[in-house]
């Protein structure tokens, strides 16, 4: 099955696709979904991002820019990840992943359960999780401990965690011990989106690697996730913090994961998530 992020009839996000020299930003499926705590699916997630791309206009009128006539922009493929083996199938993105982040380029990976944020480690930056839930469970390597694992290797003061409503005392008490910045949903909620893009305290070009689970959306906004959660970021507030964070930092790589296809009535979250990317292939494209 050949998919693509198109531009017209350019087939040019394609399995076909002949990994050139001089791309710019590397796509990469990672259909992986062994250790989903409630609703599997998210291993069909990659195809699905892909099938929704091929419906949006891809020039931003936001920003004046068509990233896919500007850039480089290819589909590498899916990951050969073993179901069931969460440290070979992580091994095995850290493989092909490898050289793009050598190379510099902006590589975006389409998840796949949010197991695959683990990969951050390897930027040598800041990291941005937008995410309800914390996922820092002291627990073995899975979908809602990656943080935990993540914070021990990197440190916590090198993670911001933006939208969070889902977690227990402990991970709270444990996010504190870590020096991890929470920025909460309720906050939000109370205080407009605003408070949160100016918590974030960005400064101008740092290095970020931005994790973007689909479930940080409330669950109206994205019904089809592995583990929905109403009282969440609307459509708007996500796309605001997009533009602070894109628009002000150098993101290196970032992640859509969680999406979740057998439950997404109407295609409702894909679409989205294939916006997201869009957006973000912008702002790259804008700062060239
Ligand atoms: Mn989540």
């Amino acid at each position: 099955m050949v998919f693509i992020f198109r531009k017209g009839n350019d087939m040019r996000f394609s399995y076909t696709f002949k990994e050139r020299e001089d791309l710019d930003i590397a796509i990469l499926g990672f259909p992986f979904d062994s250790t989903e705590s409630y609703r599997f699916g998210s291993r069909f997630g990659p195809n699905a991002i892909r099938k929704a791309s091929l419906n949006l206009d891809s020039y931003l009128v936001d920003l004046d820019i068509d990233p896919f006539e500007s850039l480089v922009i290819s589909d590498i493929g899916d990951v050969n990840v073993i179901h069931g083996n969460v440290s070979k199938s992580l091994d095995a993105l850290e493989e092909k992943l490898t050289k793009f982040i050598r190379n510099g380029r902006l590589t975006c990976i389409l998840g796949g359960e949010h197991t695959v944020s683990y990969i951050s480690r390897l930027y040598d930056s800041k990291i941005i999780q937008l995410d309800a839930h914390a996922d820092l469970e002291d627990r073995e390597l899975c979908h809602s401990s990656f943080m935990r694992h993540l914070s021990e290797e990197v440190g916590g003061e090198e993670i911001i965690q933006v939208g969070v409503r889902c977690l227990d005392k402990e991970e709270l008490e444990y996010a504190k011990k870590q020096d991890i910045k929470q920025i909460m949903a309720k906050d939000i909620l109370e205080r407009g989106i605003g408070f949160a893009v100016d918590s974030l305290n960005l400064s101008d070009g740092e290095k970020i690697y931005l994790s973007i689970d689909l479930d940080v959306l409330d669950s109206s906004c994205s019904p089809g996730v592995g583990n929905p959660e109403p009282f969440g970021l609307t459509n708007k507030d996500l796309y605001l913090l997009l533009r602070e964070i894109c628009g002000k930092t150098k993101v290196l790589g970032f992640d859509i994961c969680e999406l979740a296809p057998p439950y997404d009535l109407s295609e409702i979250t894909a679409i989205t998530a294939a916006r997201i990317a869009f957006h973000v292939f912008g702002w790259h494209a804008l700062k060239r």
